[in-house]
């Protein structure tokens, strides 16, 4: 699944090298995506946020006496919660989608090893921020019956809005699993094709209008992640999320970063999408 050769995908040995940023930033303006394997290694700041999803999911564990060995790794700890207790592991995904709402995952984005690169990324003066539907805590549990969660290919910006300058950072927590658990395939360069055409499947996602001439025009890369690696991409890459066929839940955080100096945005001043909730929120009433 690996190949060190490729120029959009930075090894372990040179991801703690970021003198070589304006190497990375020729390879980000080329292909719209950059992924730094092992990038989080012995990070403390990441450490934290996974050890505070760890620690949340025992408690699910705890509070509804399930039999499940609580030293497995985050995956495998997900994945049996979710074999009777699905909604409680919702509870987890909201924590860290819309806003993210961890302390310890508030201190990941504005991590300065992740803001410098976004801030290089960039390119010119900016005004970083982020976007009302930013933030996501993706979990993709294995099973056919699950696939239909997985993005077909689509663009971020048009979802989000905010700005067309934006950068998603793809944090990648869960370990990579022997069958493959998922993951992006993203079509590189086509973030050059600028703001494209989409149309809405019967389950509300997004989906590029003209699929055939982005196949045919740009070549595609599956990636595969495993614990602490970082991607970041262009918000107008054309990507699609890949199936699980593994046994094991995929899980990774999702930051997105605008650029509100950019001119389209400022025109309609810097408005993010507000999506609405499905799920029923919680009220004080239902539990006094
Ligand atoms: O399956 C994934 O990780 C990709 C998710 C995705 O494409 C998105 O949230 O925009």
């Amino acid at each position: 699944m690996k190949n060190n050769q490729k120029p959009y995908e930075i090894t372990k040995k040179n991801t703690s090298n970021l003198k070589d940023i304006s190497k990375y930033i020729q390879i980000y303006k080329k292909y719209g995506v950059v992924v730094f394997r092992g990038f989080f290694n012995g990070d403390k700041k990441f450490e934290n946020f996974y050890d505070d999803i760890k620690t949340l999911a025992k408690i699910i564990i705890k509070q509804n006496k399930l039999q499940i060995n609580k030293t497995l790794n985050l995956n495998r700890l997900i994945t049996e919660i979710s074999k009777s207790k699905r909604r409680e592991i919702g509870y987890l995904y909201d924590l860290g989608t819309r806003p993210l709402k961890l302390l310890s995952g508030i201190d990941l984005k504005t991590h300065p090893k992740i803001v410098n690169i976004i801030n290089a990324f960039m390119g010119k003066k900016n005004i970083l921020a982020n976007p009302y539907l930013g933030e996501t805590l993706h979990i993709f549990p294995p099973g056919k019956e699950n696939y239909k969660y997985n993005l077909p290919m689509h663009q971020d910006y048009p979802y989000i809005m905010q700005s067309p300058e934006q950068i998603t950072s793809y944090i990648n927590l869960g370990k990579l699993q022997p069958n493959g658990n998922g993951g992006i395939k993203v079509w590189l360069g086509s973030h050059k094709e600028g703001v494209t055409a989409s149309t809405k499947s019967d389950n509300g996602h997004r989906i590029t209008k003209n699929i055939k001439y982005i196949e045919k025009k740009y070549s595609s890369e599956n990636f595969y992640f495993d614990k602490g690696d970082f991607a970041i991409f262009n918000s107008l890459l054309q990507h699609e999320g890949l199936q699980n066929h593994s046994k094991c839940t995929r899980i990774v955080q999702l930051i997105r970063y605008s650029n509100i100096l950019n001119k389209k945005s400022s025109s309609y001043y810097w408005q993010s999408t507000e999506g609405s909730k499905k799920r029923k929120s919680i009220k004080f009433e239902d539990i006094y």
